[in-house]
């Protein structure tokens, strides 16, 4: 896969790091967002063996209040600068044109699209990049999508959406070799639909396009096993391991260092050479 300054092997999962920017997540004591103290923890995540960081600057959960240009480029803007020299690709989570330019301008590698370049003027904001793009399925929007999710199929329905937009990429003359396919884990699911989603991945495939996966810490885990998303570390491992049993590529997750372990093990099972 092409994504930005680097060509990455997904011969092997690769985990990304999810870096949330953004006052809840990193304050300085007066409640006020610390850059330094988003990077410190994206460093951290490196050290524990993180292929890529996708670096958010707007809370994508549902109910989330939305953020203003301005906001979201002073947020994500000096992380980018900082992070320039972490020897892993930088992904950015936005659905912003806008963003997506200053972004990649400051040397992003990857766009991570919730709406799957669906904003106007989304597509010419990446198309003369060699960034990687990240295209996920999600059904209405962000503050209501979870009210009542329907699908004839839901299998067959986001299946249809990924293979229409990679199109659409393909077609604005973006090479295919830039494009991961993501099938939006909560977006607009109900739990059971995230299952079946997750049990039929296999059949869900659209040409060679790889996978990222995200079901890090999401309600279809806590719905089964009932527990706040902080206490939903083995669940998210879990769901990550049958993921790449079912041709997943790319994990997005909290927890990179417990991830990396558990992928090891997965990769040695399935390494016949390992006798
Ligand atoms: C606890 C913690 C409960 C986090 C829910 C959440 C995806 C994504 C998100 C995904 C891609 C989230 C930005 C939702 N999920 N991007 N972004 N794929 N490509 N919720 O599944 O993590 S945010």
């Amino acid at each position: 896969m092409q994504c930005g300054r680097f060509e990455l092997d997904l011969g092997r999962p690769l985990v990304m790091g999810i870096l949330n920017v953004t006052p809840d997540s990193f304050s300085d004591g007066t409640g006020e967002l610390s850059i330094e103290r988003a990077v410190q923890r994206a460093r951290r995540m490196v050290e524990e063996g993180a292929d890529m960081i996708d670096i958010g600057g707007e809370s994508t959960r549902p109910g989330a209040d939305p953020v203003s240009l301005q906001e979201e480029l002073d947020r994500v803007l000096p992380v980018i600068e900082a992070l320039h020299d972490a020897a892993v690709p930088l992904s950015i989570d936005t659905f912003k044109p806008a963003v997506m330019q200053g972004a990649l301008q400051a040397g992003a590698d990857m766009i991570n699209d919730i709406r799957a370049l669906r904003e106007p003027g989304a597509i010419e904001a990446v198309a003369d990049s060699r960034c990687g793009l990240c295209i996920m399925h999600m059904q209405g929007e962000p503050r209501t999508m979870q009210v009542a999710p329907h699908y004839d199929d839901v299998v067959h329905d986001v299946k249809n959406f990924l293979a229409e937009r990679a199109q659409a990429l393909v077609q604005a003359g973006i090479n295919p070799q830039r494009i991961v396919l993501d099938p939006g884990f909560g977006f607009g699911k109900t739990a059971g639909q995230n299952y079946s989603m997750l049990r039929r991945l296999d059949s869900m495939q659209v040409g060679s396009y790889p996978w990222l996966l995200g079901f890090s810490r999401k309600s279809m885990l806590g719905h089964v096993v009932g527990r706040e998303p902080r206490d939903r570390l083995a669940a998210s491992l879990a769901a990550a391991l049958y993921g790449l049993e079912k041709g997943g590529h790319i994990l997005r997750v909290h927890d990179v260092a417990e991830t990396v372990d558990a992928v090891k093990i997965w990769q040695t099972i399935k390494d016949e050479s390992f006798v």
